[in-house]
């Protein structure tokens, strides 16, 4: 089967027509549920994406909506005239352009914080808002376990629709994640839905700063169970724009979010996903000499990390970020319309487009996952995968790493297993010890009399380690490479060292 783009896929299923359905090239709605009960068979549990922010504009009610301002869908949606000819407000689109587009049925623009093709759910509607509610208990009535919310802190806007403020800081999101009725909804959602089901929710906080994570997950507030934040995803980001990073920074907000919140918040530590580069790449060093080694470093601080830890495919196998060297390399909607607005208008040369974009790309985590080193790295038989294959396919896939113990996928499987033992990991206490210090991140996981050290060597560099005064290593239970050993106060930390001690009480 070619394995091209289905329609209308333009942002990779995010514009979704049917909610009811799944896309045929994926398969059918038999297919699902087989799937399914695979999952529950091997005591696995499913989460999906819930996308309702915005749809696809081929979705029926859309189709409708556009048809005029006297059918029943004409409100599903955010339809404004325009002002002396332009468009409602100054509001830009996240995939570059304006957020409105003019539709010549109706004479009017409709609303699009992404894509022209996601025109934006109306949710001040109530019959659109239930409309969501049954299509949620229509997958959690099939059994599935929850879901991962997209971008549900933008589903809220100010009916007002006025120009970006003074204060406006050049991040559409903080504007975008501010509506009036936000919560209002979510408690509604958990009140009409959530509520009536063994559910896991986790919302994308696009735009959720430390202050207002607390309106989302603090439980007694009853609307979800925890949400991302992307304050170390974009880290190394200015805009579109790539920017250096240092530990200190990453040791910074880690520390923030620990410090900020309390018991009744639960968090969801996360280094990567279908918008990220891949970590090794990101934080760690993707050269043939410290990818491995580097991937486990990263594995240690995600599974010693505070919360629910998510991991992204591929990242179990050290992935890395796929070669760069045009924009037709490129297939990511949001990178493609970022050159139309900056290299082909002249703001900036294809070369420093794609400086940025070779660390910043979302592509760089939709490369086909490599199963193997035969032909598409075994992802399809097709003659062309829908997308190019990561040429360090026949040096990293998944069969290698199966068929070798010291795997980055079996040091994930160890250290899965360790921290599922060690409740300290789970509900112990984290302080950085080192907040300072340029290349070692050290912190504390303690729990009742369980205290637990986590040393590691953020760098390409051996650094020889004296640990802060009153921690006395009993000893070290935990490592990506160096063998265990006792009652250690100077470490000799090698490039990309991690290691775990358990401390004397
Ligand atoms: O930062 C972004 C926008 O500039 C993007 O990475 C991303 O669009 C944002 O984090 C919201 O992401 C979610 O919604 C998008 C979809 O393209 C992303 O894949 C999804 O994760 C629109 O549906």
């Amino acid at each position: 089967m070619a394995l091209g783009k289905p329609k209308p896929h333009m942002n990779d299923a995010y514009d979704i027509r049917d909610y009811r359905k799944v896309m045929t090239e994926f398969g059918s709605m038999a297919d699902f549920d087989r799937m399914l009960g695979e999952i529950k068979q091997r005591g696995m549990k499913l989460i999906v994406d819930l996308v309702v922010n915005h749809t696809s504009d081929e979705h029926a009610w859309f189709v409708e909506s556009r048809k005029g301002a006297d059918n029943p869908f004409s409100d599903y949606y955010i339809w404004r005239s325009g002002k002396q000819g332009k468009e409602p407000n100054n509001w830009v689109s996240l995939f570059s352009g304006s957020a409105w587009k003019k539709d010549p049925n109706r004479d009017e623009y409709y609303l699009h914080l992404f894509a022209e093709k996601q025109p934006d759910l109306n949710w001040d509607n109530p019959a659109v808002r239930n409309e969501v509610y049954d299509l949620m208990k229509f997958w959690l009535d099939k059994g599935i376990d929850g879901f991962r919310m997209d971008v549900i802190p933008l589903i809220s806007k100010d009916p007002i629709f006025s120009d970006y403020g003074p204060s406006y800081n050049g991040r559409p999101e903080s504007v975008y994640s501010a509506g009036p009725a936000l919560h209002d909804y979510l408690q509604e959602m958990h009140r009409k839905v959530l509520s009536h089901y063994d559910v896991m929710t986790v919302g994308e906080g696009f735009g959720v700063t430390l202050e207002k994570t607390p309106l989302f997950v603090d439980e007694r507030r009853h609307e979800l169970d925890m949400v991302f934040h992307f304050e170390l995803a974009r880290l190394d980001r200015d805009g579109w724009r790539w920017k250096p990073w240092t530990l200190q920074e990453f040791k910074a907000v880690v520390a923030k979010f620990n410090r900020g919140l309390d018991r009744h918040c639960w968090q969801s530590p996360y280094l990567s996903n279908h918008d990220s580069p891949r970590p090794v790449s990101h934080f760690g060093d993707d050269s043939p000499r410290y990818r491995e080694k580097s991937a486990k470093l990263l594995a240690t601080f995600l599974l010693t990390s505070v919360g629910t830890p998510f991991l992204y495919q591929g990242d179990e196998i050290g992935m890395t970020n796929c070669p760069l060297n045009s924009i037709d390399d490129l297939d990511d909607i949001e990178a493609r319309n970022l050159w139309k607005s900056e290299v082909e208008t002249g703001s900036v040369t294809p070369d420093e487009f794609l400086f940025h974009l070779r660390k910043t790309s979302r592509d760089h985590s939709r490369n086909p996952m490599q199963w193997n080193a035969s032909a598409n790295a075994g992802f399809t038989d097709a003659a062309k995968p829908w997308f190019r294959v990561n040429p360090r396919y026949q040096e990293i896939n998944a069969e290698a790493d199966l068929n070798s113990k010291e795997s980055i996928y079996f040091y994930y499987s160890r250290l899965i297993e360790f921290r599922k033992k060690n409740r300290a990991f789970i509900y112990g206490d984290y302080t950085d010890v080192d907040p300072d210090h340029p290349k070692i991140f050290a912190y504390l996981r303690d729990l009742e009399n369980d205290r637990f050290l986590v040393v590691m060597n953020f760098s390409g560099d051996e650094v020889v380690y004296r640990l802060p005064e009153g921690l006395n290593t009993e000893s070290m239970v935990f490592t990506n490479g160096t063998e265990l050993r006792e009652n250690e106060d100077s470490l000799r930390m090698v490039p990309w060292d991690a290691r775990i001690y358990r401390l004397a009480k």
